[in-house]
């Protein structure tokens, strides 16, 4: 394969994009990355062309609803005007400049899209966070990052309120509701007074696009970021092979804005392919509200993680028609084979799994029509030369268990994240030898189809997020009630795992009404950070035992436990 990081200079004034083609041979590394790339102006602006032009079907490119009567439809015509307009909401109200960094709080509502795109559009480096997000969450994004402006909405603006005051590279605060607060410009009434008059910015392919916070055992989140083309263009294979969009399809992806599959799904792999994006502004999750939805809409291709489809199939799903459903996919966690095989006899409908990473994106996938084996999460996906490796980074043969890493050329692979922001020691440690290693387990099978085993460090895949036990550690032992805490992952048969706290009490807490304290102990870290962290089960101890540096942590059946005197228990 041709080395991916080989650049070929555009002319200036040949600011025609390049086709859609053109983005999957980038991807199978049969050309060169462009020296500069920009996905409003290279791929959302080709489908307005398009939409004109009259080559692509007139449905929406996004299309919002939610469940209150409400909806909103935009053509990739409108998206572009509303987005430019946006754009310069952005550079002039909110005076940011290129490279300034953009904390994105809002909830799945039509603006986080165009906040997003406007971002692209002036080069501003967008972080997502999920609305989840406590004051103390929010205060270490904006310090971490030096972030100069947030854009958030009502939910969230009390909590910047509070600690605005520690963040000195805060300049401006843009609120997206219908109601004005004090020291916060207001997106709603900015975005009809600006022009719809925008030149985009030209970016390099490799300048910042986007940041997420990602949760390690131990420590804060670290900041993964990625360029205008590792999510711009590294996803359009995925959009064809495993989403298998087309721009007649309409895709509900419902995942939280705050986290990358929200970008694959949502945003870069359907728009590449031309789809429509449906998005369900759900406050709350509800099967039956998200089955009612997949009834009334004719959406044809479906995302959501294993935990959603573990909870519909408890549903008598043949009372429902899906009329327009052809496509259904998950990732995020590991699907069991039960799952897949009760919504097959239930639906009718193969669900193909895919595996990836907020830092590399999709990893392995079931390709539409490849055959799918059940528990498996497919074959390594084009460009990625996926392997199973050991701790000194050789690779093992089929059926040994071992980490799954991704071989790597000599140079880096442009869908790759560009670095831990400020933490190279982090992002060193991604490689041994000549692969990337990303912390999972895993075992591949003499037909090359991957099968995921567990994590190589103690962070708790719950419900598809991804929970590091010291954030947990740290919001439980600010409770007075709290001498000491270890937090560790325990199965879950709706949620694949959830996150169980072992606590030892102080004195005056031990003859403390026990379910009254662990309702207390789980309200607390609601509070204290992002609720969906929250330890769903706990378990009181009175006596210290042995000191925690004593804690053993071992692997067994792929799932880390901690074991010792403290956590003799059960999981
Ligand atoms: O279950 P509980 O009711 O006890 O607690 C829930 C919420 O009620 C609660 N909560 C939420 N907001 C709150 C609050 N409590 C207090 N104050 C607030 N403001 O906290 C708990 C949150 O849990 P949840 O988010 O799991 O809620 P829920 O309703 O059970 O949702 C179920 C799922 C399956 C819809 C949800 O867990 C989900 O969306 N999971 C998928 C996550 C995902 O998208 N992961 C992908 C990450 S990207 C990736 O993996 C890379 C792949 C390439």
């Amino acid at each position: 394969a041709k080395p991916a990081s080989r650049h070929f200079h555009r002319q200036p004034q040949l600011w025609t994009p390049l086709t859609l083609a053109d983005f999957e041979a980038i991807n199978r590394c049969e050309k060169p990355l462009p020296k500069t790339f920009n996905f409003a102006a290279d791929v959302l602006d080709q489908w307005s062309q398009k939409e004109k032009s009259g080559e692509r079907p007139a449905s929406p490119a996004l299309w919002w609803v939610n469940g209150k009567g409400d909806e909103v439809k935009w053509s990739f015509q409108e998206l572009g005007s509303l987005s430019r307009k946006a754009a310069n909401v952005l550079t002039k109200p909110c005076g940011l400049q290129r490279g300034d960094r953009v904390a994105v709080i809002l909830p799945r509502i039509p603006e986080w899209w165009l906040i997003n795109v406007a971002c692209m559009r002036t080069g501003l480096v967008f972080m997502p966070g999920t609305t989840q997000l406590t004051r103390k969450d929010i205060l270490y994004r904006l310090q971490a990052s030096k972030a100069k402006c947030i854009v958030a909405s009502e939910e969230v603006a009390p909590e910047v309120d509070s600690i605005v005051s520690e963040c000195p590279n805060l300049k401006t605060k843009l609120l997206v509701s219908s109601n004005h607060w004090d020291g916060w410009l207001n997106f709603q009434e900015l975005l009809p007074l600006a022009s719809e008059e925008h030149s985009c910015v030209e970016t390099g392919s490799q300048e910042p696009m986007a940041i997420y916070f990602t949760s390690g055992t131990t420590g804060s989140p670290k900041m993964a970021q990625h360029s205008q083309s590792s999510l711009g263009i590294g996803y359009a294979l995925c959009g064809r092979y495993w989403l298998d969009l087309t721009p007649s399809d309409i895709m509900w992806n419902m995942s939280d804005t705050g986290w990358i599959k929200a970008a694959i799904g949502s945003v870069f792999s359907a728009w590449l392919r031309g789809a429509c994006v449906f998005v369900h502004r759900m406050a709350q999750f509800d099967s039956d509200t998200f089955l009612d939805t997949l009834t009334t809409y004719p959406i044809t291709t479906l995302c959501s993680a294993p935990t959603v489809y573990r909870m519909l199939v408890q549903k008598d799903l043949k009372r429902y028609q899906f009329k327009s459903l052809r496509h259904c996919l998950t990732g995020g966690e590991p699907l069991n084979p039960e799952v897949l095989e009760q919504w097959k006899v239930q639906t009718g409908l193969e669900l193909y799994e895919g595996y990836g990473q907020t830092e590399v994106g999709i990893i392995c996938a079931n390709r539409k029509g490849q055959e799918i084996k059940p528990g498996s999460m497919g074959k390594g996906v084009v460009p990625y030369d996926v392997q199973i490796i050991d701790e000194n980074g050789n690779v093992l043969p089929p059926g040994k268990e071992g980490e799954i890493a991704l071989r790597l050329e000599s140079t880096r692979p442009f869908c790759f994240f560009s670095e831990y922001v400020d933490n190279p020691e982090k992002t060193d440690a991604t490689i041994r030898r000549n692969f990337y290693v990303t912390g999972d387990r895993g075992v591949m099978d003499n037909d090359g189809y991957f099968w995921f085993v567990g994590r190589a460090d103690d962070v708790i895949i719950s419900s598809g997020y991804r929970i590091g036990p010291f954030e947990v550690e740290s919001a439980l032992i600010e409770h007075p009630a709290v001498v000491e805490s270890a937090v560790v992952s325990s199965p879950d048969p709706i949620r694949g795992e959830v996150v169980k706290a072992f606590v030892v009490l102080a004195a005056p807490f031990k003859s403390s009404n026990r379910e009254k304290l662990i309702a207390e102990l789980q309200d607390h870290v609601k509070n204290s950070t992002a609720p969906y962290k929250y330890p769903r089960k706990l378990s009181l101890r009175s006596n210290r035992g042995k000191p925690k540096e004593r804690v053993k942590r071992i692997f067994a059946f792929g799932r880390t436990h901690k074991a010792g005197s403290l956590l003799s228990q059960s999981l």
